[in-house]
């Protein structure tokens, strides 16, 4: 099946490649006798991939011929090397997950440990990785994560559905229940094995509009089922609850978090839980959004709603509850001019810094609004400074074109994490500074160590069997697992790794498909929503132009175009929601000024006449027009670039992806001249070039013959080049 082993693949090294490595290895000690351990899964791991990448197949050891460890690589953990003898006095700290790896020519022999299994398991992969990446070179190396919190989310629904998922139904769930279908068993391991890989060691596993059948017995040895199958890999789940399952589930009056019988009820369905589940991650709550019950239904805080679920997992270990600050108030008045659902998360979550227990994670949603193909990194992460956060990605493509759209992702988390506060205040009463850009803030190495920062993402797998519905949107699926680990990580190393493991060594497929990921967020962006304009989406589907929609959703509040002028006035300014003013001060001054407001943020933060000159030169209108016909340029030239790579990559994935990238090129054409007639139908600003209304490379469905269908009006007009 297409793209079920991801960047697995391990294809065979090319002859000149293996006659180069200079060792000659004969088997792989694995040091934990356990075959739920890692460590286990490790020595497996590296006995596959180096059967496949070398030709060589090493025989499993559980034990030590000698004290030297000749001709063999050593997997485990440093502990275990030591107890077997083996000398630690090279290898540097090492914090949990953290791994160490040297392939000592002289003493012929790999070292692959751990701190810890799971560290050991990582060291595997990675040395995988890199001779599946042509390197053959000695390797010697140390690497700890920036965080103990890489979780994915998946918004699968128990009947199967995933909320926002667009490839294919849950490998998880179906009907209410655990799958049982044939293949279940064999998915879940790889989709455990695929997230190990990539270094992911938690995993929750349904939707955060999450009903209370989760937590029913059957259920529960669901989820049992499941752990067992990724505990092995190192990847730990956790589940989303439903706030109301006192009630609803449990049949009591209220499931008001300050009751006694509710709390009880918590602590007992919990600890049942853990009999199933014993290394549970912990929960995930979305409560008080979007129709979801929560604390505040029953007039207490998010913080007395959080704490409770804290406090049921506390006694079992080290369970978190990830409390999602994803909370705003969808019937404010939308012409309320100060109305701004920018402003939600701080607001309801800064008055209550330093009111959650110590397993409570916030977890934060990048930006303010909503996953959209550019906005602000979100001003909450510098509103909290007492409390435990951890943000929050989303690597599905919901705004993004939906995986039929090619749209790399890591450049842009990449922005959003280098984000800086500047936020120079006296640190916290220790002395020390506060780290001031987002992914200090979120690293445990800060100087602020007792905090529990970290990454999550919405990734919603399926079992499509490219897992995310295009082979090449597993790019990223890879990129949060490096992103996670290492958020300094340049992007475009990131898609190189991956081109490698996924489409193996030529450089002209390294270079081609490497520079169209690089470029594809912002031609998206170009021909999307360039300026932070954002969501000119269907506003139901979230898919597919439809500007005049956007324009009158939520009272017109999204984009505020008119004949005039266009962009949302977010600046402290009297006319301005205040928005801005939620950021520290030297941030609120640089995006309060349109001559120091970044320009691709320009309308997120501003107002503007359609004649308004940036940087440039050009009118904001010009501007908007000429980037629609970028962002559609480049899609365009796409397809004649993957079609060189005809042959020097296997037809079946070369013909996958060219179907994808020449209809997204299509799709472009749409969404640019949907959007370019629109706003010219608003302004009367002609395109300077003579474009707009000339619809070019464009051939239309009505003058076309095809049996069985016939033209019709469109409305809006936009919808359609020539009206039908
Ligand atoms: C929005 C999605 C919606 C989710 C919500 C959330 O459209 O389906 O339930 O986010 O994050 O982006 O809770």
């Amino acid at each position: 099946a297409i793209g079920f082993d991801g960047w697995l693949r391990y294809d065979p090294l090319p002859e000149p490649i293996r006659r180069a490595f200079p060792l000659s290895l004969s088997h792989i000690v694995v040091l934990d006798h356990s075959p739920t351990s890692p460590v286990h899964v490790a020595g497996q791991e590296l006995q596959h991939g180096f059967e496949k990448l070398m030709g060589t197949r090493l025989a499993l050891r559980s034990h030590l011929e000698n004290r030297h460890f000749a001709d063999s690589i050593v997997v485990g953990t440093t502990e275990a090397f030591a107890a077997a003898g083996g000398d630690t006095s090279r290898i540097p700290h090492l914090d949990e997950d953290g791994f160490y790896i040297d392939s000592h020519f002289k003493e012929g022999r790999v070292l692959v440990l751990g701190r810890n299994p799971r560290g050991a398991l990582y060291g595997a992969f990675e040395y995988l990785f890199t001779l599946a990446q042509g390197d053959v070179s000695r390797v010697a190396c140390s690497s700890n994560p920036c965080s103990p919190i890489r979780f994915v989310n998946e918004w699968d629904n128990l009947d199967g559905s995933i909320e926002r998922g667009y490839a294919g139904r849950s490998i998880f769930w179906k009907d209410g229940h655990l799958r049982d279908d044939e293949g279940t068993d064999e998915r879940i391991k790889q989709f455990a094995r695929l997230l190990a890989s990539i270094r992911i060691n938690g995993c929750v596993v349904n939707n955060v509009n999450a009903g209370p059948t989760i937590l029913t017995p059957e259920n529960m040895r669901g989820l049992r089922h499941i752990a067992n199958l990724m505990r092995p890999y190192g990847v730990r789940i956790g589940i989303c609850v439903n706030f109301d399952s006192p009630s609803v589930l449990g049949g009591l009056a209220t499931s008001d978090p300050c009751d006694s019988l509710v709390i009880k009820w918590w602590n007992e369905i919990t600890s049942e839980l853990y009999v199933h589940v014993p290394d549970l991650l912990g929960f995930t709550s979305k409560g008080d959004s979007e129709g979801q019950p929560g604390p505040m239904k029953y007039g207490r805080t998010l913080a007395e709603g959080a704490n409770l679920f804290a406090r049921a997992l506390q006694p079992h270990g080290d369970g978190l509850i990830m409390f999602r600050a994803f909370v705003y108030d969808p019937t404010v008045d939308p012409t309320d001019p100060k109305a701004d659902r920018c402003k939600a998360a701080v607001d309801w979550f800064k008055p209550l810094d330093g009111h959650f227990d110590d397993n409570v994670v916030v977890q934060i949603k990048w930006g303010p609004i909503d996953f959209q193909v550019r906005e602000p990194t979100s001003p909450l992460f510098a509103n909290l400074k007492n409390t435990n956060m951890a943000i929050e990605f989303q690597h599905c493509q919901e705004y993004m074109g939906q995986q039929t759209h090619t749209v790399y992702m890591a450049p842009l988390f990449k922005g959003v994490l280098d984000f800086d506060f500047r936020d120079n205040g006296n640190g916290d009463g220790d002395g020390k500074p506060t780290p001031t850009r987002l992914r200090d803030i979120l690293s445990s190495s800060t100087p602020d160590r007792r905090r529990l920062h970290g990454f999550t993402t919405v990734l919603n797998v399926g079992d499509d069997s490219t897992w995310m519905g295009h082979l090449l949107a597993m790019a990223n699926f890879y990129s949060f697992g490096r992103q996670a680990w290492d958020p300094a990580l340049d992007p475009r190393l990131i898609a190189e790794e991956w081109v490698r493991l996924t489409f193996g060594l030529h450089p002209k497929v390294l270079q081609t498909v490497t520079d169209l990921l690089m470029g594809s967020w912002s031609a998206f962006e170009g021909y999307s929503g360039p300026m932070g304009l954002q969501s000119l989406f269907d506003v139901e589907t979230h898919y597919g132009a439809n500007p005049a929609q956007a324009d009158t959703h939520g009272g017109g509040h999204w984009i505020r175009a008119d004949a005039t002028s266009i962009g949302n006035d977010r600046t402290s300014a009297i006319t301005g929601t205040g928005f801005s003013a939620q950021y520290p001060p030297l941030v609120t001054k640089m995006f309060d000024s349109v001559k120091t407001c970044p320009e691709e943020l320009l309308l997120w933060f501003h107002h503007l006449p359609y004649t308004h000159r940036l940087k440039n030169g050009k009118t904001i209108i010009q501007h908007l027009y000429d980037e629609h016909y970028r962002g559609a340029a480049v899609i365009r030239r796409w397809v004649t670039q993957w079609a060189a790579l005809k042959g020097l990559i296997d037809d079946a994935r070369h013909d996958y992806v060219a179907f994808r990238l020449e209809y997204q090129a299509g799709h472009a054409i749409v969404w640019r001249d949907v959007i370019n007639t629109f706003f010219n139908d608003k302004c009367h600003i002609e395109d300077e070039r003579g474009r707009v209304g000339n619809h070019p490379w464009r051939i239309e469905a009505e003058d076309m013959e095809l049996d069985g269908y016939e033209s019709v009006e469109m409305h809006p007009k936009e919808l359609a080049s020539g009206g039908k």
